[in-house]
Parts: structure tokens; C-alpha cells; sequence
């Protein structure tokens, strides 16, 4: 027999790890602090209880499920030990609610409503604790941890990093990065991947909202602004549209109401980027140097390579991120396009990710003191700033990008999902080596969700061989794999962010089971909206080559699109 029976109704089990998993397949949300399906189980924050006849009260999380159980989800012992739990909870933590960056999205106060809590009973026993500010991509509040662990978790389970951990005991017990430091001087690649998961405001991205509205209102200044690819598929969410909603139109509406003077696509440096990096790799292939070659669009990557794997660092492409090409582009034409000097002219970068912000603050990116991108704000952020305009996201006509660097092909908007960049890749070189056009576009073999994929295509008598990782901790059993001489590859991508951009850790948190599949479908059907597929046919961008860079990998090439990274 495979029977459970939930309040008194029967439910058959289908390999459910959990008595959790089990209820909520009945349509029963119950609640839970310390419960991601993608991490192990914890069972701390003791909000899932329900009651097992014979058996008394167990956490849904921690127990299998038992053909014959009786389980009963909401007695009213258990409608008052959760709220007792909620209320522990609020007397150890700072309640300012309306100020908190995560107001929007806290389990906190959701569980606190959903849970009918309209009183604290216990004094507050919050001794107020510094909030680490040292990270240029997200905030730490210690006042505001619910010790679930979550980001705990996700950092050392899904990253391999465990920049930050459980410490000391009983009362002191916290959340801390490591030896006491502060997160901004730990092994931190600020993925932002803990924010997510994080169901209180304890873990937030870094906001630069105030610097971009200062921009944007001052008359003095040209502010441009440059969208990634992932953005298009997510900010709906925040004006109540499904996951993977396609609405750039919309944005781009929102965006000129804001005030922003030129709206250019990011997915046009990616073309920008396919071309320069695959011709990189096509080189060290014929030359047999530096490989595997690894792609490098991805910050919090380039970061893991220097901290962890410095061995590497040579094998990272040289190709600065579509981003940071956008930003030296536009800094250094833009100026001659509008007539306006360089010091007035302010690229604002919107994007999925939180590493960017510590991208642009990078060296390798400032020139006479003046950075490539001046600002960089989150889809969270866009969306907060276009609810405070009081703009009707909903209500907007669309509009399109600006020319000419708001041209793209949908092989730059794929960039967004894990294997975009070697889809587009593979669209430049193999129509490149074979010098035909290519007789398909899409690359489904390096399409997919798992985190190590692989991939081989043969070519002029020889073989290329591709593997497209996903998460910190997957790129280094990759990584240890290859050392080992147990496989090896021509090409690697890495994202460090599971599924890649559309899931980065400035995206909206979304509790829908599948946001990520529907997002990367979303970003697909942005694509099929396209007339040109192949980076090599970007007509913009040509006519950037022609009327101004000069060859592919070139001098001028050099100078704004490629670096450097140092060990
Ligand atoms: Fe990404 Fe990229 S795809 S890294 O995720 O290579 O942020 O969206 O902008 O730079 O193009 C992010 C997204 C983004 C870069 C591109
Ligand atoms: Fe870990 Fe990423 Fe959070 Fe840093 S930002 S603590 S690397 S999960």
C-alpha cells in the first residue's frame, strides 16, 4: 500500500523525500523557513510541524512518509505552536518593516499575517549587532537572521565556497562569515545566490537606486541606460506577470518615463563579445594554447577563479564581460555620437546580477578615475524605482531600444540562461570553420538544466569538445575532473549562478516550483522575436567594426574589449 492520509484524506506517495513534499503535492502550502528543495534538510525553524497519529507532533521536513500515516496539518496545538515560533522570532529581531530592502518579500512578515500573529508576547531580547556593509553587492544584518541557514547552505552546498557559516551556541548562536571577519573580506564571490534564499531582510543586494535617481534628475547629465539580457524575462514578476514573461517593451517605456536619455541593449555587446571570444578561442585552438579556454562574462566566476584556481586564471578568456565592452564602448563613443563630453555621460547598467556591481568597481574597468559603468542597479532595483515613479508598468504602451546599440540577435539575448553563451559561440564558429552558412541555428545538445553538461561537434575532420557548468560548486568538480585527466574539453562556460542570468541574485524572488524553466523559455521566445540569429549578421555591430573598432581582436579591439586578470 502507498497510502498517507492528510487531514483524513487519502494521498498516494510517488517518491516524495518527505512528509513536506507529500502535503504540498495536496495543495497545502505549509509554512517553513529552513525548507528549499534544492538544499539539504536542516529542520530548524520547526514552522512545518503537523501531527502524526501515534506518534505526536514531528517536523514535515524531517520525516519520511509511511504508507497507513494519519497526519493532520493544522490542529490547534500546532496553529499555536507556530505562531508561538513566529512570535519567538520577532522578539530577536529589528522590526522596521517599512524601511527594510526586503519589506516586498519577507517570509517573515508574510508567515506573521498568514499565521494570524497580531501580538508579540515575549519581550524583545534583540541586542542590537553592527550591520557589515563591507561587500560591494550585498548587506549583512545580523538583526534580522532567523538562523535557518539557508544561505549557509546555499554558499557551501550549491557555491562550494562557504564563505559563511553557524557560529558559537544557544543564545549567541549566528550566521557569520568566517574568523570573524566581515563578508566583504571573505571568499565571497557576490553571487547574491544567499539573498535569495535568505526569507528575511538579513541578506540583501547592495542598493545604488539614490545615485541612479541623482543621475537621472540632474540636468547636467546624459544617462544611458545599458539592460542585460536576463532583465526582460524577470521584472515583470514584480508588476504580478507570470514568470518568464517577456514585457522589454514595457521596460523600455518605464525606462524614458523615468528619465533615462538613450535605452541600449546589453545583448548587443554580447554579440560583440561571441565574435571577439570566438575568434580568441579559435586562435588558441589552432595554436593549442591555453586550454580548455574558459569563458569570463561571468563576475562572481572570474572571482572564484582568482581566489580558488589562480592556475587558471591564463585560461580565462580575455574578453572583458558584454557588459564591461558596453561600458568602454559607450564611454568612448558615445561622446562623438551625441555631442556631449565624456564626463557628462553616465551609463547606468540594469541587470540580473549582483557581481556586477563589483565588476564595475573593478581596476581592470576605471580609466583616469572615470568608470566604465558608472552605476549598477538589479531588476529588484528597476522595479523598485519604477513603483516609486508611481509609473503603470501594466498600462504601457511598449516601446523599442535605441540605435544603434540597442541592436541585437537572439544569440545575444540567450546569453541570459546557462549555455547561451556557447549557443551563440557555436553559431560564430561553426559557420566560421566550415565557411558555409550554417544549415541549423540551434544547438540543442548544449540546451538543458543539468549542472554539467557536455557536448562534441565535429568539424573539418576534427572534434571541438564543449561542457557548460552551472553553479561554484559544479565548476569545481569540473575542474578536478580535467585535472585528473578523467575528461577534457576545447571550450568551458561557467555561470556561476544556477540556470545562469535568469536566476541570478538580483532577479525577484519567485516561489513558482518552475520559475527557472519558464524563465529560460521566455528568454528563447525573446529571441525567436528577432530577424537575425547569428552574432556575425548584427549589422550594428559590423558597422562598429568598419566606421570604428577596425579588425576583430585588433588594436582598438584590444584597448576597449579585452584585459587582463592578474593572479
Ligand atoms: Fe548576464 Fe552577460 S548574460 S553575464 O548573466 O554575459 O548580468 O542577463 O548582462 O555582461 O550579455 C548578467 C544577463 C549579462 C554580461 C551579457
Ligand atoms: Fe556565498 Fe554568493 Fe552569498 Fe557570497 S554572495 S556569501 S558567495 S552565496
Amino acid at each position: 500500500d502507498t497510502t498517507v492520509y492528510i487531514n483524513n484524506r487519502p494521498v498516494v506517495m510517488e517518491g516524495e523525500r518527505n512528509l513536506l513534499e507529500l502535503i504540498r503535492k495536496t495543495g497545502i502550502d505549509l509554512p517553513t523557513f529552513c525548507y528549499q528543495s534544492d538544499l539539504s534538510v536542516y529542520g530548524s525553524c520547526r514552522l512545518c510541524l503537523v501531527e502524526i497519529e501515534g506518534r505526536g507532533i514531528v517536523g514535515s521536513c524531517s520525516t519520511p512518509p509511511e504508507a497507513g500515516m494519519r497526519v493532520h496539518t493544522h490542529t490547534e496545538e500546532i496553529r499555536e505552536l507556530r505562531k508561538i515560533a513566529i512570535e519567538l522570532f520577532l522578539a530577536n529581531h529589528d522590526s522596521n518593516c517599512p524601511t527594510c530592502l526586503k519589506s516586498d518579500d519577507c517570509q517573515l512578515q508574510n508567515l506573521a499575517r498568514r499565521l494570524g500573529v497580531d501580538a508579540v508576547r515575549f519581550q524583545s531580547v534583540l541586542v542590537k549587532k553592527p550591520i557589515d556593509n563591507s561587500s560591494p553587492a550585498i548587506i549583512r544584518d545580523p538583526n534580522k537572521c532567523v538562523l535557518c541557514g539557508d544561505c549557509a547552505r546555499m554558499c557551501s552546498e550549491i557555491q562550494g565556497i562557504g564563505a559563511i557559516d553557524f557560529a558559537h551556541r544557544g543564545h549567541d548562536a549566528a550566521v557569520l562569515p568566517a574568523f570573524g571577519k566581515k563578508i566583504g573580506e571573505v571568499e565571497c564571490v557576490n553571487c547574491g545566490q544567499c539573498t535569495i534564499v535568505c526569507p528575511t531582510g538579513s541578506l540583501c543586494l547592495k542598493p545604488e537606486m539614490e545615485e541612479v535617481w541623482k543621475s537621472l534628475t540632474d540636468k547636467q547629465t546624459y544617462t544611458v541606460a545599458a539592460i542585460a539580457p536576463a532583465v526582460r524575462v524577470a521584472i515583470g514578476e514584480i508588476f504580478g506577470m507570470e514568470a518568464g514573461a517577456v514585457s522589454t517593451g514595457q521596460m523600455l517605456a518605464a525606462l524614458k518615463l523615468l528619465g533615462f536619455d538613450q535605452v541600449y541593449d546589453v545583448s548587443f555587446a554580447a554579440d560583440l563579445t561571441t565574435i571577439e571570444e570566438g575568434s580568441e578561442f579559435l586562435e588558441r585552438r589552432s595554436a593549442g594554447v591555453r586550454l580548455p579556454h574558459f569563458t569570463s562574462c561571468c563576475p562572481a566566476w572570474v572571482k572564484y577563479v582568482e581566489h580558488f584556481h589562480p592556475h587558471l586564471i591564463g585560461n580565462l578568456s580575455t574578453c572583458k564581460s558584454p557588459l564591461q565592452m558596453f561600458g568602454a564602448l559607450l564611454k568612448d563613443r558615445l561622446p562623438d555620437l551625441v555631442q556631449i563630453p565624456r564626463e557628462r555621460v553616465k551609463v547606468v547598467s540594469i541587470t540580473p546580477c549582483t557581481a556586477k556591481k563589483f565588476e564595475a568597481k573593478r581596476p581592470e574597468f576605471t580609466h583616469d578615475g572615470i568608470p566604465d559603468i558608472d552605476h549598477v542597479i538589479t531588476t529588484i532595483e528597476l522595479g523598485r524605482m519604477i513603483k516609486a515613479a508611481g509609473i503603470q508598468f501594466n498600462d504601457l504602451s511598449p516601446e523599442s531600444f535605441d540605435m544603434p546599440f540597442g541592436f541585437s540577435t537572439s544569440a545575444g539575448v540567450i546569453f541570459g540562461n546557462s549555455g547561451g553563451v556557447t549557443e551563440a559561440v557555436l553559431r560564430f564558429t561553426m559557420e566560421k570553420l566550415s565557411n558555409k552558412p550554417l544549415a541549423k541555428l540551434d544547438f540543442v545538445e548544449v540546451r538543458g538544466e543539468s549542472g554539467i553538461r557536455e557536448a562534441s561537434f565535429d568539424i573539418g575532420g576534427s572534434t571541438i569538445r564543449f561542457a557548460i557548468v552551472h553553479g561554484l560548486k559544479n565548476a569545481k568538480m569540473l575542474i578536478t575532473k580535467i585535472a585528473a585527466g578523467k575528461c577534457a574539453y576545447d571550450f568551458v562556460e561557467v555561470m556561476a549562478c544556477p540556470q545562469g542570468c535568469i536566476n541570478g541574485g538580483g532577479q525577484p524572488v519567485n516561489h513558482v516550483y518552475n520559475y527557472k524553466q519558464l524563465r529560460t523559455r521566455g528568454l528563447f521566445t525573446a529571441g525567436k522575436m528577432f530577424h537575425l540569429h547569428k552574432p556575425q549578421d548584427n549589422i550594428m555591430v559590423n558597422e562598429c567594426y568598419q566606421q570604428y573598432l577596425g579588425d576583430v581582436g585588433g588594436a582598438k579591439a584590444q584597448q576597449l574589449l579585452h584585459t587582463h586578470y592578474k593572479n
